[in-house]
């Protein structure tokens, strides 16, 4: 089909989503059924978003099966999970199951990136374009573009002198890569860094892990589950499970414990964090949101964390990198990974851990990676496990533009990342963004996004019902939300670690904290109290 026809065939398209990942999904399923046209433009090749995208070896969720999913009975009822921690295999299944269930494909054009997006004032409708030349002209535009999907490529000298092979982990070739008997060089040691050397350690000639700071990861707890569980769940738990991840802080189930950390006895605490260490799923940052808000309950788990971590590294040196004795940020305010045998990895005969604080990198040469001590770090396959411009990074890549005709990229570097509730922003009418910055998008997952579509769903229906055809943030709500984001977050310690949570991690992004970290539990009261007041903070035209 032509541009022109493909155009005029969509003339009356309600809503355009961009994106088909966790959030695409549901929101393509809950306005179809909500009676509006809607249709995704999706840069990948399937559905899944994120887990079409990181197919590294080790990529695996790192959130419990059972509050990452969808509620949506079509899908959980005949879906069964094989571990409480699915790979990626089994997670890109599951999204061609929903595929099946909720009939999305149909609706989806695969392969076609959005580059531009422009409000148009006089039919109040938005022009799409994307790469591949299409065009659509929608009512309504929602970006489901995910907070981890624009790769962060680091800018050493030399990066393309070198004469083997190099790969973001969120750019993995889909065929995969044969890493056994390699010489293999990994550059960050987040959640991706992690997954991957844990992976590859056992099978590569040799492993370089160049780390800048140390992860600290809590033990994942994997675990197999039987049919018998899953029926379970489906009889009896799952709706109510569904029901309590919409009220915990986190998106998660909620904590067993009542008692705040510092009120325990240093034994008590000590046999509490014990027991969520060993046997539990919540461990002490589910368990106590004070961790991330009190410095001194942060210590307490810090010191936690780091000797029972160092009780796993028989080398001295060794446990001083990975388990510093002193705390490199508060624990928490860098989204902590889930491991499995990370820390032995290190004593494994044919892996290398480089302090590239102490020895920073240099420059890449053709043969690997040169670090200040002069010494090059051969390698045949590098991975950039270097982590996203996230939360932000995918919305402003596109060249949207609003009723004055800025790109939202740029009006966010000039000004400062604006959005009311998370989900809106002034100047951009009829433009929303599930999962984006300044709502608790960082540590919610599918409870939330689940949330704000319906939300979106809800105020399309309110407009159709009272015949509005244009919704768009004020700018004093705008300011007024940025205000509160800021002054939860500085009730907080984030601001003390550099991380993708304040967009510390791009080198020349404005530092800011990028989420909502007042919990899901205050955030959606507050999009409700919008939405009862008549979308209170917005203009309906
Ligand atoms: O990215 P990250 P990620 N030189 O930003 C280092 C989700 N996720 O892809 O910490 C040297 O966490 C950087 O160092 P530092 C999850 O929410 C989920 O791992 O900035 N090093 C850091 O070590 C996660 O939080 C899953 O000092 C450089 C690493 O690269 C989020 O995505 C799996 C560098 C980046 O870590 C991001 O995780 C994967 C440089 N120039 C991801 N630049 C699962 O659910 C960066 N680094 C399993």
């Amino acid at each position: 089909m032509s541009s022109q026809d493909y155009a005029e065939k969509h003339k009356d398209l309600d809503v355009l989503i961009v994106g088909a990942g966790f959030s695409g999904a549901y929101q393509l399923h809950k306005l179809r059924k909500a009676g509006f046209s809607a249709k995704i433009f999706e840069a990948g090749s399937r559905l899944g978003g994120t887990w079409h995208w990181n197919c590294y070896p080790g990529a695996r969720v790192d959130s419990e099966y059972l509050t990452y999913q969808l509620s949506t009975e079509e899908v959980w009822k005949d879906w069964s999970w094989s571990e409480r921690f699915p790979g990626r295999d089994e997670l890109v299944a599951y999204f061609e199951h929903v595929d099946k269930k909720l009939d999305l494909s149909r609706d989806i054009d695969f392969d076609t990136r959005v580059t531009g997006a422009t409000f148009d004032v006089s039919t109040e409708r938005w022009i799409v374009s994307t790469q591949n030349g299409r065009t659509a002209r929608p009512r309504f535009l929602i970006l489901c573009t995910g907070f981890a999907s624009k790769p962060l490529l680091p800018n050493y000298p030399g990066l393309s002198s070198f004469q083997g092979t190099i790969h973001h982990t969120a750019r993995w070739p889909q065929q995969g890569v044969d890493l056994a008997g390699k010489r293999v060089g990994v550059i960050g040691t987040g959640s991706s860094g992690v997954q991957v050397i844990q992976e590859t350690a056992p099978i590569v000639a040799h492993l370089t892990v160049f780390q800048r700071t140390p992860n600290l990861a809590l033990p994942m707890h994997q675990s197999k589950l039987t049919e018998a569980e899953q029926v379970q769940l489906k009889e009896e738990l799952y709706p109510t499970i569904f029901r309590q991840r919409t009220e915990s802080f986190t998106g998660g189930l909620p904590s067993p414990i009542r008692t705040p950390l510092l009120q325990l006895t240093p034994e008590e605490q000590r046999l509490t964090l014990e027991d969520l260490w060993v046997n539990t799923r919540f461990w002490a940052l589910l368990a106590f949101p004070e961790i991330l808000f009190d410095e001194r309950a942060n210590e307490v788990a810090y010191n936690f964390w780091r000797d029972r971590v160092r009780q796993r590294i028989a080398d001295p040196r060794l446990r001083e990198k990975l388990a510093p004795e002193t705390a490199p940020h508060p624990f928490g305010t860098k989204r902590p990974s889930l491991e499995r045998r990370y820390f032995e990895v290190f004593s494994q005969p044919n892996v290398t851990l480089v302090d590239v604080q102490e020895t920073p990198i240099l420059e890449i040469t053709p043969r690997g990676v040169r670090t200040k001590d002069g010494v090059e770090h051969v390698v045949d396959i590098l991975v950039l496990a270097t982590g996203f411009d996230a939360l932000t990074g995918s919305i402003a890549e596109i060249n949207m533009r609003g009723i004055d005709n800025t790109p939202i990229g740029e009006k966010w570097s000039s000004k400062g990342v604006g959005t009311y509730l998370g989900l809106a922003c002034a100047g951009y009418p009829n433009m929303f963004f599930p999962y984006g910055p300044q709502a608790p998008s960082a540590f919610c997952g599918p409870a939330c996004l689940e949330f704000q579509c319906d939300w979106v769903v809800d105020c399309l229906t309110y407009m159709r019902k009272h015949k509005y055809a244009r919704i768009e943030a004020t700018p004093e709500a705008e300011a007024a939300w940025v205000a509160r984001v800021e002054e939860i977050a500085l009730m907080g310690l984030w601001y003390r670690a550099k991380s993708w949570y304040t967009g510390a991690n791009v080198p020349g992004k404005r530092v800011v904290v990028l989420n909502f970290m007042g919990g899901q539990p205050l955030y959606t009261k507050l999009c409700r109290e919008s939405a009862e007041g008549g979308y209170k903070g917005f203009i309906l035209t």
